[in-house]
């Protein structure tokens, strides 16, 4: 099936359409439209707004679009998602992440199974255990309240609690110090340990399986720590676990009572939304952690029931697909114009490359086309510093999403003007470029020879043309930035869609860390050697037998 994507008609007549487009400059379509910016842009109530209209696109192109997706039934392999059907074919799994905010309680069923009173029990759990941290019926084992929480776990078990806790760093209960350790360096352990009172901590060990070898190396450490401070008795009160493995957990020694579970159809890099959001919750509270899912839920909904034209997941997707297979730009930069947001584009580097970074079709044949772009980002404006350079003039276009919240959650002055302005001038000095003629007009006015006119202009050309999208959100809260994460979720599963891939396994995960086991029990094995033999010919020797 998804050999034959560059034989459907669809695409066809796509690829035909982008021969016509390569040469249509955006600011002639701005010039002949001044209403562009209404008609390609689109809304989820008051809460986000997805502005395309700097995109190389047409009426045209957009139905086009549109018609690929409907040839590739994006919007039916998107019900059967919704409704529990297994479609992570290679692990035979469900995808259920949206079920763990439905907020509407419709039943979803797995084979015939209604799995919603199960999330929604442990969701009740999680509201108790939070409410008795913070009003301090939960304690530390001396007495004393519970100040810190160390959440320990990595990739989906890091990734998106980390990036919403930083996030909503304003609605932070007050005293309440979160820390994510992930790295299997002890130095990321190591120094959060430096910090932390042990009788005021608490460690949230989060593992869909509880055998990653990195969560397993820290909370261990984390462990002997306590047990060296307030001794072995101090376990229980400081060690709570997240998993779907509850023999893992109690062989670690935390009580089943004190771990809060999930299921095999949630994604690790989809897992924010369940039990393993308990960190967000421990941040800001059940109800702000309640508000996150709401803001996803009203994305899901859309997702499901607004028509294409009007659909943002389904919209930004499709752009990303002209872009990348179409226009040919292999990669997409995500920008933030929120300090908050500065953990986003890492927490979507995952979510879309581990996702769509794939070059098996669900058919097991090559899907035939580029699929997963580099997805990478950082903060504006930090970025425009940085790497905005080869946005601006590099050789290949890199389309951008630009977020923005309207209002700060934390105003200054008039900072945040600042931020908006960067961020919009940004977008249309992409857009609009800066020809030769208004380069040498410009350089005219200044003191220079003509010589150097000549020698410094080619250098200040800017290309233009060049695309980007701009999503502003009504403020950084939990419900927008709920909704927002679901948007980009569902962006990539429009993209799978298309592609035909499996956006749900990560085999390409695998094989390093077998390997990495592999190296360290041939480690083991070897003789520490003579204080001569340097790391390096000891990590030679240790993969030699490794291989062997
Ligand atoms: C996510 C991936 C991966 C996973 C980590 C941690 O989709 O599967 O990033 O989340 O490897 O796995 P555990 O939660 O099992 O420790």
């Amino acid at each position: 099936m998804a050999q034959d994507l560059k034989q459907l008609p669809a695409w066809t007549a796509l690829a035909k359409h982008a021969g016509a487009m390569r040469e249509v400059l955006m600011r002639d379509l701005f010039a002949r439209n001044p209403g562009r910016f209404r008609r390609f842009s689109l809304r989820l109530g008051e809460h986000l707004l997805l502005d395309y209209s700097r995109n190389r696109v047409t009426e045209e192109t957009m139905r086009l679009l549109y018609d690929l997706a409907a040839a590739r039934n994006v919007a039916a392999r998107a019900r059967a998602m919704f409704a529990g059907e297994r479609i992570n074919i290679t692990e035979g799994r469900a995808v259920l992440h949206t079920a763990l905010r439905n907020r509407g309680n419709q039943p979803v069923l797995v084979d015939g199974q209604d799995v919603m009173p199960a999330v929604n029990a442990v969701l009740e759990r999680m509201r108790d255990f939070v409410g008795a941290v913070h009003d301090g019926r939960w304690r530390g084992a001396t007495g004393k309240r519970i100040d810190t929480v160390v959440n320990i776990g990595i990739g989906g078990s890091d990734l998106g609690p980390r990036m919403v806790v930083e996030a909503l760093r304003a609605d932070r209960k007050p005293g309440m110090r979160p820390f994510f350790v992930s790295n299997v360096d002890g130095a990321d352990i190591g120094w959060v340990l430096a910090e932390a009172n042990p009788e005021t901590t608490l460690f949230v060990i989060a593992s869909k399986t509880f055998t990653t070898q990195e969560t397993m190396a820290n909370a261990a450490s984390a462990r002997e720590w306590l047990a060296g401070k307030l001794g072995e008795g101090a376990v229980p009160n400081h060690f709570v676990a997240v998993s779907t493995n509850e023999k893992g957990v109690t062989a670690f020694g935390i009580d089943a009572r004190n771990m809060f579970g999930f299921w095999d159809w949630v994604g690790g890099r989809y897992s924010l939304w369940s039990a393993i959001g308990l960190p967000i919750a421990l941040a800001i509270g059940f109800e702000g952690f309640e508000a996150l899912l709401c803001g996803a839920h009203a994305m899901d909904r859309h997702f499901l029931e607004a028509p294409p034209d009007e659909n943002l997941p389904l919209t930004l997707g499709l752009i990303g697909i002209w872009n990348a297979n179409f226009l040919g730009f292999p990669a997409v930069a995500v920008i933030p114009y929120d300090q908050g947001l500065h953990r986003f584009a890492a927490h979507l580097q995952q979510v879309d490359m581990e996702s769509n970074g794939k070059a098996v079709g669900l058919d097991g044949r090559a899907p035939g086309v580029a699929t997963g772009p580099v997805v990478f980002g950082e903060p504006g404006t930090n970025s425009q510093h940085a790497f905005f350079q080869l946005i601006h003039q590099g050789p290949v276009p890199v389309p951008v999403d630009f977020i923005a919240p309207l209002e700060s959650r934390k105003p200054m002055g008039r900072h945040h003007e600042l931020l908006l302005a960067n961020m919009l001038a940004q977008g249309e000095a992409l857009m609009r470029g800066k020809t030769e003629v208004e380069v040498r007009a410009e350089l005219a006015t200044q003191k220079i020879s003509a010589a150097a006119i000549e020698a410094l202009a080619p250098h200040k050309v800017f290309g233009g043309n060049r695309p980007s999208n701009t999503i502003l959100m009504k403020s950084v809260d939990p419900y927008c930035l709920g909704a927002l994460t679901a948007l980009y979720e569902h962006k990539v599963f429009v993209q799978g869609a298309v592609w035909g891939i499996n956006s749900f396994d990560q085999w390409g995960v695998e094989l390093g860390k077998q390997l990495a086991g592999d190296i360290l029990e041939a480690w083991k094995a070897l003789d520490p050697g003579t204080e001569s033999e340097s790391l390096v010919e000891l990590v030679g020797r240790a993969q030699q037998k490794g291989r062997g």
